[in-house]
């Protein structure tokens, strides 16, 4: 019974990874409809993604959100699941597309679901002070019924905009300061005014134009291709100026996207499938450069394996993942018998967890992987004497410890004490699988010791 399964660990961990250069961006889990950003004073690149559930073949099963920084366009950080469905208790499923603002000192992601009560498409927002989450359900915008695939832009008179659409028909509108409501008699219907358009609409500015970018389908055909239009005010009314990503080797059955301006050079974010190994629907994301001719056209991208990795050679993944061991539910996590603490300076993130002194008291994140796949896992912890704990990697569960399944890890851990100081312990190199892989560090009752502080758990790629 258990030697096919260890056989086919052995394969596993034998299996060479696929190699990639820019793109896929984002090569380790599957996200979708990248929504990039930089935000003042902050020199790091965002990209917010929706997140195609390993396994599916539809988009109806989403239902959690990744952030993904970076400051050279080739080394990533996932920041893992920044907010799940289980934190919106109005919306049943399908969270799709998803944009974020940043107004104040708050961040807001703008994101969409199915509504429990009425079954039709909302829009809401959740929010964090930190770009990375995780984030906070604040509920539905008023006045978005039908509110697929929302995207805010702020006016240079600080006035916000809300865009959506989805089914052929694309919709502005103004927002209220606090994002919290359409401004009532501001909506607009925009379908007319665009060509081929669908839905995924998406505002920046460039030489003082206004530019709506969205997914749209040639003479109504599937895969979907990214057009432009161009306007002198953010409700238009919009000129419809071509098609600006065409389809190309990897196009998905959906593209989606957004422009940024990062560091003096202009890129199109937009996804593909090539990492499901061209199925149509698991996307992975991509990212080009734009350019824009003298009369302010977008040249049409041709999407290259490259991407905006500039002369750096194909190798297994750049992304590390960090998951911050206090983001609890908002990040599918849990905590037992532990709290959230911020008296120690020094840490990431929002705190940390502590103090592992109940007899299962400990903390569980969770890392999702678009495939099998190895990674160096990395615990940030702090503590005044030696600590012992228990790890244990896919386990959900205490059956069958002895005769672990592919990816199952379970052992004691020493943490040296830290003098009060934060390391870095090195637990080695783990196996995930598609999917949710549970990541819990606990309190045994034979061994643990109680008295840790645990800050962040980070999985850093392996060659
Ligand atoms: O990711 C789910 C849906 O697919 C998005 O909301 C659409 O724009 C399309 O990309």
């Amino acid at each position: 019974m258990h030697l096919p399964r260890l056989a086919s660990f052995a394969l596993l961990a034998l299996a060479p990874a696929a190699l990639f250069a820019g793109n896929p961006l984002i090569n380790t889990v599957q996200s979708a409809d990248p929504s990039a950003h930089v935000w003042p004073g902050d020199e790091r690149l965002w990209v917010y993604a929706s997140h195609d559930e390993p396994g599916t073949n539809t988009h109806d099963t989403m239902r959690s959100y990744h952030v993904f920084s970076s400051t050279d366009l080739v080394n990533w950080t996932d920041y893992g699941i920044v907010f799940h469905q289980n934190g919106a208790p109005w919306a049943a499923g399908n969270m799709w597309a998803i944009d974020c603002v940043k107004r104040g000192d708050t961040y807001y992601i703008v994101y969409c679901a199915i509504d429990r009560q009425d079954g039709n498409f909302h829009t809401a927002l959740a929010t964090s002070k930190l770009p990375q989450g995780p984030f906070r359900d604040l509920g539905k915008i008023e006045g978005t019924a039908g509110g697929q695939d929302p995207s805010v832009f702020i006016d240079h008179d600080d006035q916000p905009y809300l865009y959506w659409g989805g089914g052929n028909k694309i919709f502005a509108a103004k927002l209220t300061p606090d994002l919290r409501a359409v401004v009532p008699d501001s909506k607009v219907e925009l379908t007319s005014q665009l060509k081929w358009c669908y839905e995924g609409p998406w505002v920046h500015t460039y030489n003082g134009k206004y530019y709506l970018t969205y997914p749209g389908l040639f003479e109504k055909k599937w895969p979907e291709r990214m057009y432009y239009a161009t306007a002198d005010g953010p409700l238009g009314p919009y000129t419809y100026r071509g098609e600006y990503i065409p389809l190309f080797k990897h196009s998905a059955g959906t593209n989606h996207g957004s422009v940024v301006e990062y560091k003096g050079r202009w890129i199109a974010f937009h996804h593909g499938d090539e990492l499901s190994g061209g199925n149509g629907v698991s996307r992975n994301l991509m990212a080009d450069w734009l350019h824009y001719e003298a009369d302010g056209s977008i040249r049409p991208i041709v999407p290259t394996a490259e991407g905006v990795a500039v002369g750096v050679p194909p190798g297994p993944s750049r992304v590390t993942l960090h998951l911050e061991a206090e983001n609890g539910p908002a990040s599918l996590g849990t905590l037992v018998g532990t709290g959230v603490a911020t008296e120690k300076p020094g840490f990431t993130g929002e705190g940390y967890v502590t103090p592992f002194r109940g007899p299962f008291s400990g903390v569980t994140v969770i890392a999702q992987s678009a495939m099998a796949r190895r990674a160096r896992l990395f615990i940030r912890y702090s503590a005044e004497a030696d600590q012992r704990n228990k790890l244990m990697v896919n386990y959900t569960t205490y059956d069958d410890p002895q005769s672990p399944e592919p990816g199952r890890f379970e052992r004691f851990l020493s943490f040296p004490s830290t003098g009060g100081a934060w390391a870095e312990k090195d637990v080695g190199v783990i196996q995930l699988q598609p999917g949710d892989n549970p990541i819990r560090l606990y309190r045994s009752p034979s061994t643990g010791t109680g008295g840790l502080l645990v800050d962040h758990f980070r999985l850093a790629p392996v060659e």
